[in-house]
C-alpha cells in the first residue's frame, strides 16, 4: 500500500468556544492526526483554520494530557483505574442524594467544547434529581439580553452580506485575533468601497485593517450611541418609512436623547465634539451600514443597555433586515431544530437550584439549605475564567468534593479532588452547531480511536448512572442520542445523520439578510425602542445611558481590560507555555513615562481586590488611562488576571462585567533576593502540583 492510499480524510470541526466553529478535515494515517485543513464546503470558514485550530494535534498528543484518573490523597495526586474511581465517585453521589436535596451538588459547565454530546451531563444530573446550575454569562449575556429586548432573538445576516455594506462599524468587537474568518469579508466589502471604523479603548490588530478608531472611554459607548442617534435626529438621516412601520416608542427616544448633544457625549466618552458628529454623519450617509458588536462593549455593569442604545442606530436609519444593512451580535439560526429537552432532561428533576454565575463564589461561600458539599466541573476553567480567582479558589476548598473532567491538570483541575479525562473532538462522534460567523451544522466523525484510556463523556455518565440506577439516562451510544437530538431537524427538512457525516450542512430556510422580513419576535412584533418587557422586568422601557459601577481613583486611576489574546482560546492554550512567564501588561508609552515604568519593566498591577506581578509593554495607540492585560494564563503559571477583578454584574442579562474595574500599576519594590513575584504558590496548594503519571 503507498503512502497516498493510507491517508484519510475525516470531516469534522473545530470545538473551541469561538466565532468561527470552522468546518475542517482531518488528515489521517497509521490511526494518527498528522494535519488539519479548513473544509472549504463552509463558504465562511472555507479552506482556512488558525493556528489554534492546527494546535489540536499538538493538543491530542501533548505529553501532559492525563492519561488516567487521579484522586487526591493527603494534598497528592493518585492514579487510579476507572472502575475504582466511578465506585467513588458513584458512593459520593449517593450519600449526597441520602443527606441532602441533590441541590448540594452544583454542576459548573461551560465552553470548553462545542459539541452538543458534551452536554449530556446535564441530562445526567437532572436524572439524579437536579442539581445547582449557573444562570446568567461569562460571555454575550448581556448583550444578548438586550436583543432579545429590540428584536425578540438574536439573528446576523450571512457574512457575505458584508461586501453590500458601504459603511462597517466594528463595536467593541476584535476579529482579526477572536473570529479571524470575518477579516476577509471586512476586506472585500473595504475592496468595494466600503469605509471601516473600529470602536475600541484598545489599539487592537484589527484597527490596523480600519479606516477610522475611534477610542471611546472604557464602559462609556452606551453615551457615544446615543449621542450619535441625537445627530442622526437632528441632521435627518431616519428612514421614517422603516420607523413608522416597523419600530415602537421612536417619540419617547427622540426625546430621551434630546439631552446627549455632542458636546454632553464628549465630555461622558472622552470622543470629541467632532468625532462624535462624524462618526454619526459616517453611519447615517453609509445606507447600507452595518454594525459588527462584540463582546467586549458589554462587559461593563451597563453592558445591556450598551448594546440596546447601538441596536436603536439601525432602527433609525433603517439598516436592518436590508441588504449590507445589519447589526450583528450573535445567531440563534438553528436552534429549534436540536431536541434541547433530549439532552437537558430539564422535565426528570425534582430539585432545582441556580446561582448568578458571575458570583460563584460568593454563592458558593453563602449557600445554605442545602449548602453546596459537591462541585462537579466540565469543559470549564472557573478559577482562571471565572471573576474574583483567590475567592474562587478559597470557596472550592471549603466543599468537601470536587471532580474535573477535562484534558490537562488546569487551575480547577488542581483545586479539585478527582480528576478525569476524557476524550478529544477528534476522538468523538458530535455535532457543532450555532456558530456566531454562519449556519452550518457540523458532524464531527471521529477522527482517530482513543487510546483504552479515554473514555467519553457519555461512557462516563453512562457509568455512573449504571451504579446509581437511574431510570433517566438510557445507556444508548453516541448515534442513538446524536440522532434523536436531531430528530427535528430531520422531520422538518430529512436531513438525516448520514448527511451530516458527509460534510456541513446548511441550517435549511435561513435567510442570507436577517430581519429580511422585518417580522420581529419582539411582543409587539416590530423593532421595540421602548420595550413595555422591558419594564416589567425592571428596567428602564428605553435604551438608556447609566455610568457603569467601577470608578477611577488617586488609588486606582486605570481601566483594567482584559480582553481575550489571539494566541489562546481562554486558558487552554496555555498548557503550551512551560515556563513560569509574568504576564504582559500593555500601556501606552505616556503612561509608562508618568509611572516611572520603562518598556519591558517589572510591574505591579494592583486593584482593591489583589495584585499581580507583570511586565509592561508600550502598545502606541491604546488608551492613556487603560491597562491591558490578556485573559487565559493559568494561575500556576504565573498568570491569574482574574484575580484582581471583583464579582460583578451586568444590569441585566446577569453577566460577568469582567472590564468593570479600576486598577493602579507601579514598578516592582522588590528587596534583594526576593523571588520575581508572588506566584500562585501562595494561593494554590503547592502540593496538588505534583502529579504522578504511572
Ligand atoms: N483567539 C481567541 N479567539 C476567541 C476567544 C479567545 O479566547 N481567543 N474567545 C472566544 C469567545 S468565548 C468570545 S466571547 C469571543 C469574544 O470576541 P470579541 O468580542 O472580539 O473579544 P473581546 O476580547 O471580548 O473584546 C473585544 C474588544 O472589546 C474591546 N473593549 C473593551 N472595553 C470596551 C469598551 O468599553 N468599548 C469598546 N468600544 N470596546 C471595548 C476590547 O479592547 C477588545 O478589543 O472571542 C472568541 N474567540
Ligand atoms: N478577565 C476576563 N475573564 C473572562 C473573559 C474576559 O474577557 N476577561 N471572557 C469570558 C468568556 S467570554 C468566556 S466564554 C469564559 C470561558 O471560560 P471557560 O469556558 O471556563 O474557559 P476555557 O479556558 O475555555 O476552559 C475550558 C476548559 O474545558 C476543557 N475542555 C476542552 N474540551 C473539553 C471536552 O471536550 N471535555 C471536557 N470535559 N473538557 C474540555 C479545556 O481543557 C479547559 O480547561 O471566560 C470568561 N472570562
Ligand atoms: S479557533 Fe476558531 S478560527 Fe480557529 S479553527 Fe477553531 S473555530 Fe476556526
Ligand atoms: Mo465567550
Amino acid at each position: 500500500m503507498n503512502k497516498a492510499e493510507d491517508m484519510r480524510k475525516v470531516n469534522t470541526a473545530c470545538t473551541l468556544d469561538c466565532w468561527d466553529s470552522c468546518s475542517i478535515t482531518a488528515s489521517v494515517k497509521d490511526n494518527r492526526v498528522v494535519s488539519i485543513a479548513g473544509n472549504s464546503a463552509n463558504h465562511v470558514t472555507g479552506s482556512f483554520v488558525c493556528p489554534k485550530g492546527r494546535k489540536h494535534i499538538d493538543m491530542l498528543y501533548h505529553p501532559k494530557r492525563l492519561k488516567t484518573p487521579l484522586v487526591k490523597k493527603s494534598g497528592r495526586w493518585l492514579p487510579v483505574g476507572w472502575d475504582e474511581v466511578l465506585d467513588l465517585v458513584a458512593e459520593k453521589l449517593e450519600l449526597l442524594r441520602s443527606s441532602y436535596p441533590t441541590t448540594a451538588l452544583l454542576h459548573c459547565r461551560h465552553g470548553g467544547s462545542t459539541g452538543l454530546l458534551k452536554s449530556i451531563e446535564g441530562r445526567f444530573f437532572n436524572a439524579y434529581g437536579g442539581v445547582t446550575e449557573p444562570t446568567g454569562s461569562l460571555c454575550q449575556g448581556a448583550g444578548a439580553a438586550a436583543q432579545l429586548y429590540d428584536f425578540g432573538n438574536l439573528l446576523s445576516s450571512d457574512l457575505t452580506d458584508l461586501v453590500n455594506s458601504r459603511v462597517i462599524l466594528i463595536w467593541g468587537r476584535n476579529p482579526a485575533e477572536t473570529g479571524i474568518h470575518l477579516m476577509p469579508f471586512i476586506k472585500r466589502a473595504k475592496d468595494r468601497g466600503a469605509a471601516i471604523a473600529v470602536i475600541d479603548p484598545n489599539a487592537t490588530e484589527t484597527v490596523k485593517s480600519a479606516d477610522m478608531h475611534v477610542s471611546p472611554l472604557p464602559g462609556t459607548d452606551g453615551a457615544l450611541a446615543l449621542s450619535m442617534a441625537h445627530v442622526i435626529i437632528k441632521e435627518n438621516y431616519l428612514d421614517n418609512d422603516f420607523i413608522s412601520s416597523h419600530v415602537t416608542g421612536f417619540r419617547e427616544f427622540r426625546n430621551y436623547v434630546e439631552v446627549f448633544d455632542p458636546e454632553t457625549a464628549a465630555a461622558i466618552t472622552g470622543i470629541s465634539r467632532e468625532g462624535i458628529v462624524s462618526l454619526a454623519r459616517l453611519y447615517g450617509n453609509g445606507r447600507p451600514s452595518s454594525v459588527l458588536i462584540g463582546y467586549g462593549v458589554q462587559r461593563y455593569s451597563n453592558g445591556g443597555y450598551t448594546v440596546r442604545a447601538i441596536d436603536a442606530l439601525g432602527a433609525l436609519t433603517g439598516n436592518i433586515g436590508v441588504p449590507g444593512g445589519g447589526i450583528y451580535y450573535g445567531n440563534n439560526c438553528g436552534g429549534k431544530y436540536i431536541d434541547g429537552e433530549l439532552l437537558s432532561g430539564n422535565k426528570l428533576k425534582k430539585y432545582s437550584r441556580s446561582f448568578p454565575r458571575p458570583r460563584m463564589a460568593e454563592f458558593i461561600e453563602n449557600a445554605e439549605d442545602p449548602p453546596v458539599r459537591m462541585i462537579f466541573t466540565s469543559r470549564a476553567n472557573p478559577i482562571t475564567q471565572g471573576m474574583d480567582s483567590e475567592r474562587m479558589i478559597r470557596a472550592f476548598s471549603k466543599v468537601d468534593f470536587k471532580v474535573t473532567v477535562d484534558f490537562f491538570m488546569n487551575d480547577t483541575a488542581q483545586a479539585s479532588d478527582v480528576v478525569l479525562p476524557c476524550r478529544h473532538s477528534l476522538e468523538n462522534e458530535d455535532i457543532v452547531f450555532g456558530s456566531l460567523s454562519h449556519c452550518y451544522i457540523n458532524y464531527c466523525n471521529r477522527a482517530v480511536e482513543p487510546e483504552p484510556w479515554v473514555p467519553s463523556e457519555l461512557w462516563i455518565v453512562n457509568e455512573l448512572a449504571r451504579r446509581l440506577k437511574l431510570e433517566g439516562l438510557p445507556i444508548k451510544d453516541e448515534k442513538w442520542w446524536l440522532e434523536k437530538a436531531i430528530a427535528p431537524l430531520t422531520k422538518a427538512s430529512g436531513i438525516t445523520l448520514d448527511d451530516l457525516k458527509a460534510g456541513p450542512v446548511m441550517i435549511p430556510g435561513v435567510s442570507a439578510v436577517a430581519w429580511e422580513d422585518k417580522k420581529f419576535e419582539t411582543p409587539s412584533g416590530k423593532f421595540e425602542l421602548y420595550s413595555q418587557k422591558a419594564l416589567e422586568d425592571g428596567y428602564d422601557p428605553l435604551p438608556v445611558y447609566i455610568e457603569k459601577k467601577a470608578k477611577t481613583s488617586k488609588e486606582y486611576p486605570y481601566w483594567l481590560l482584559t480582553p481575550h489574546t489571539k494566541s489562546s482560546l481562554h486558558s487552554q492554550h496555555y498548557v503550551f507555555d512551560e515556563q513560569q512567564t509574568l504576564p504582559v501588561a500593555y500601556i501606552n508609552p505616556d503612561t509608562g513615562m508618568k509611572e516611572g515604568l520603562e518598556n519591558g519593566a517589572a510591574a505591579v498591577v494592583f486593584t482593591g481586590t489583589a495584585s499581580l506581578e507583570c511586565r509592561v509593554e508600550y502598545r502606541e495607540g491604546i488608551r492613556k488611562d487603560v491597562v491591558m492585560l490578556h485573559e487565559g494564563c493559568w494561575i500556576q503559571k504565573g498568570g491569574g488576571v482574574n484575580r484582581l477583578i471583583p464579582e460583578t454584574v451586568s444590569e441585566m442579562g446577569c453577566h460577568a462585567a469582567y472590564y468593570d474595574c479600576s486598577c493602579g500599576i507601579k514598578p516592582v519594590d522588590r528587596q534583594p533576593g526576593e523571588r520575581e513575584r508572588g506566584d500562585a504558590s501562595d494561593i494554590m496548594d503547592e502540593n496538588s502540583n505534583r502529579q504522578i503519571h504511572k
